[in-house]
């Protein structure tokens, strides 16, 4: 017998396909944009921070890598930028050293939480780093950075996406990327808490994310369709999609970064109030 397509089934095998980045709902990876040659004399360069996005009443504990899921963090087409005076954790940022060594601030590490040494109780182990402080990659297969559970530094906070909309996550690195068209793609695992006290492994098999800021992996929110913002899918957001048509991942409503047919499709199906 022929199968035939609704559009309902065609919506819901669309949602099955973008389902591979965001295993578990409401957990992704998202970037922000901190700017552009920040760091002088050193070429063309750019700042990103990256967060982990939980849902409410979540708590990350530990970005891992082990050998079914190594911890990869590559630089393409450009180098990391590794401050003098910096280290590989928000452990080694000091804001003491800002006044003397600039360039402290916006080192290339990783965080659970803290963008500085204050209040920060970041711990680490299996972590050989001399390849990342010169630059370059990182890989652990048998490495972790993790707090306590006791540290609040792990609960997740307001932070803008390089949109400029408001989600929830816990800062998990900043990457200052040495090149114009330099982008960060890699692979880790987290472990979290869920609301119940659960444990969860959130598994990034693989993600990217360059200049622009938009990673492949970000939750998709609940009302994806609503783009500026005013808990309705109304005739503004329609022409705002118009306008960003293929240049505009902000306006991307399926997850894929791209604004096209498809976008259309899910818009006019949640046509009207989100839901609650
Ligand atoms: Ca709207
Ligand atoms: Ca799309």
């Amino acid at each position: 017998m022929r199968r035939v397509l609704t559009p309902a089934t065609i919506v819901l095998t669309a949602f099955a396909a973008t389902a591979s980045a965001d295993a578990i709902d409401g957990v992704g990876l998202s970037a922000s944009v901190v700017g552009t040659n920040l760091v002088e004399g050193v070429g063309e360069n750019y700042t990103i921070r990256l967060w982990a996005e939980l849902p409410a009443g979540w708590s990350l504990e530990a970005v891992a890598g082990n050998a079914a899921l190594p911890m990869h963090l590559t630089p393409l087409d450009g180098t990391f930028f590794q401050a003098a005076f910096g280290g590989a954790t928000s452990m080694s940022n000091n804001p003491a050293f800002y006044p003397i060594a600039p360039d402290v601030e916006w080192d290339t590490f990783l965080t659970i939480g803290r963008l500085t040494t204050t209040d920060n109780a970041l711990r680490e182990i299996g972590m050989d780093w001399a390849n990342f402080e010169s630059g370059g990659a990182h890989f652990a297969d048998n490495g972790s950075i993790y707090i306590l559970p006791v540290e609040v530094q792990g609960e997740p906070v307001t932070f803008q996406d390089a949109c400029g909309q408001d989600r929830e996550g816990v800062l998990i690195g900043q990457f200052t990327m040495l090149g114009a068209t330099a982008s960060l793609s890699g692979s880790f695992f987290l472990q979290a808490k869920d609301e119940l006290g659960q444990v969860q492994r959130p598994e990034f098999a693989s993600f990217a994310v360059g200049a622009d800021g938009h990673t492949d992996v970000a939750v998709t929110p609940a009302c994806s369709s609503d783009l500026d913002g005013d808990d309705r899918v109304s005739v503004t957001d329609l022409l705002t999609l118009l306008e960003q048509w293929y240049d505009g991942p902000c306006a991307d409503i399926s997850g894929d970064a791209v604004v096209d047919a498809q976008d259309v499709m899910y818009l006019v199906e949640s046509w009207g109030a989100c839901p609650e």
